[in-house]
């Protein structure tokens, strides 16, 4: 611990994304009913037990006035939970476009919005001026919270200007950002017109952390090439001051996954599946329905693979989850729509009266019912076309220590570099490869299964969220000792 810490039972670790892991809904004037998410984040921070955790961020709606800020205020402090207002405007300017149709797209190669030229910069650089109005609003609230000794923890692309408006607040801040998406090429960084804005208050953070190596060295790369610094095995320098840059791959609270296996409506769940698809092999997809998951290439590799397999026609099944998101945005409309096209075309062409080769839900399922669709697939279907970690993938294995089904993964999801020796590695671009994969992984004898299977539990077993978040926040908090080490001295 830090000579002249005030004395406290735990440190305060102050954890800012752009999303609270609660959902909000208004009951009345002053009252709110809140669902708090089990997801990733959350289960991973509860493995950090050194620290008291304190969430800060957008509770996804918009109140206008003070009695319901109050109300929700008041709410989310029970979950420790400390909410930044975003008016509509904001949200759109902000969210809707500088996030997710500008980096979203862009840090997964898809490039840069293509629509008329002067319109689209007129509405860059408005979209631009409200990310930094956004992400001063976040530094505020943070601002108002934090207490000396607190370790901040940012998230994510919505937030990469947060760690320069952090330390203007105050230099001594320990301030940590954590990219979830791929950070790509040097070469596609260098088109975003506000790209060496954007990397320098990057570079106010004292700890960059990404997935994986490539991310982190992209990153150096863009760094070295757009902004001339110079970068070193440790991170980036500028003028003598380390911003220490490395991987940090993220992995599931996979206890949490294997427990729900045992129980006894998981089971049930899982007897009925069976039942309903017994003397089929189950091939399963589990996506955001994004672009950047590769859907509509995934379902065109299952045609060509029933093309060129008749034998396996009325043996095996595809059923494709795909919860929309972002259902506002035109090109996810378009996406739908398209998903849908296929889907139907396929399911006209090879269904019978008693069966279709694909069941496409768009929508979610809880968590004890995608346990049990983990457990009994036989071949799971990740094919994103870029996917910074891509965390089913995980869960996949992890339910499937009983069966030892075969995982076909993306090379271009960053889980490729942690379970490509058990997977089957694939481009998703290439709808043949994909298809012959299909076939050897239906084909696959059970002792290369077994083998394949036990490489990926073993890693996803040992390298779990817990671990992860541990990991970040103690090498956060050690960076900033040694750097005011290195300043005393
Ligand atoms: P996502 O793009 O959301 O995350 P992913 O890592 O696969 O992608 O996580 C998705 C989560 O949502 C999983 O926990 C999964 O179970 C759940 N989910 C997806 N579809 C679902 C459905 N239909 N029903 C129920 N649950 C569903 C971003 C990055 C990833 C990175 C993570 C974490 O894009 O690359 O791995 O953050 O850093």
């Amino acid at each position: 611990k830090q000579e002249g810490q005030p004395l406290r039972q735990r440190q305060r670790l102050l954890v800012v994304a752009n999303r609270l892991p609660v959902s909000a809904v208004r009951r009345g004037e002053d009252s709110w009913s809140l669902d708090v998410s089990a997801g990733g984040l959350v289960s991973a921070l509860l493995g950090v037990k050194e620290f008291e955790a304190k969430w800060i961020g957008w509770a996804g709606v918009n109140v206008p006035d003070e009695i319901g800020q109050k109300a929700l205020t008041k709410a989310l402090a029970e979950k420790r939970c400390i909410p930044v207002f975003l008016d509509e405007e904001i949200v759109h300017q902000y969210y809707n476009g500088y996030c997710n149709n500008i980096l979203w797209p862009l840090f997964h190669y898809l490039g840069l919005p293509q629509e008329d030229r002067l319109a689209t910069t007129r509405s860059f650089q408005s979209q631009f001026a409200a990310y930094k109005k956004a992400n001063q609003m976040f530094a505020d609230v943070v601002n108002e919270h934090y207490l000396e000794g607190d370790v901040v923890w940012c998230h994510d692309y919505h937030l990469m200007f947060l760690p320069k408006c952090l330390k203007d607040y105050n230099s001594k801040m320990k301030v940590g950002w954590f990219l979830h998406t791929p950070f790509p090429s040097s070469e596609i960084h260098r088109t975003l017109p506000s790209r060496s804005e954007l990397l320098r208050s990057v570079l106010a953070a004292d700890l960059v952390g990404f997935h994986t190596y490539d991310y982190a060295r992209h990153f150096v790369s863009a760094c070295t090439r757009i902004l001339g610094l110079e970068g070193t095995p440790e991170g980036v320098e500028d003028q003598g001051r380390l911003t220490r840059v490395a991987a940090f791959p993220i992995g599931i609270d996979s206890e949490r996954f294997i427990r729900a296996l045992e129980v006894p409506q998981v089971q049930e769940h899982i007897r009925e599946l069976k039942e309903r698809f017994a003397g089929r092999k189950v091939m399963l997809g589990v996506d955001r329905l994004d672009m950047i998951k590769g859907i509509p290439q995934k379902i065109l590799a299952f045609e060509k693979f029933l093309e060129e397999n008749p034998s396996w026609r009325d043996k095996v099944v595809l059923l494709q989850i795909a919860v929309p998101t972002r259902t506002d945005v035109p090109e996810y409309q378009k996406l739908t729509s398209q998903v849908h096209e296929i889907v139907g075309r396929i399911n006209g062409r090879f269904g019978t009266l008693t069966a279709v080769p694909i069941h496409h839900l768009d929508r979610s399922l809880d968590f004890h019912a995608l346990c049990a669709l983990y457990a009994v697939t036989d071949v799971a279907l990740v094919t994103s076309l870029r996917d910074g970690m891509n965390l089913v993938s995980y869960e996949f294995v992890a339910c499937q220590d009983a069966k030892k089904g075969v995982l076909i993964l993306s090379e271009f999801a960053g889980a490729a570099q942690s379970l490509g020796a058990g997977a089957i590695l694939v481009n998703p671009w290439n709808i043949t490869e994909v298809a012959n994969s299909i076939a050897q992984a239906l084909n696959m004898d059970s002792e290369e299964r077994e083998k394949r299977h036990k490489h990926n539990f073993i890693h996803v077993t040992t390298h779990t969220a817990q671990e992860w978040a541990e990991t970040f926040v103690s090498e956060l908090n050690d960076t900033v000792v040694e750097a005011q080490i290195r300043t005393r001295e």
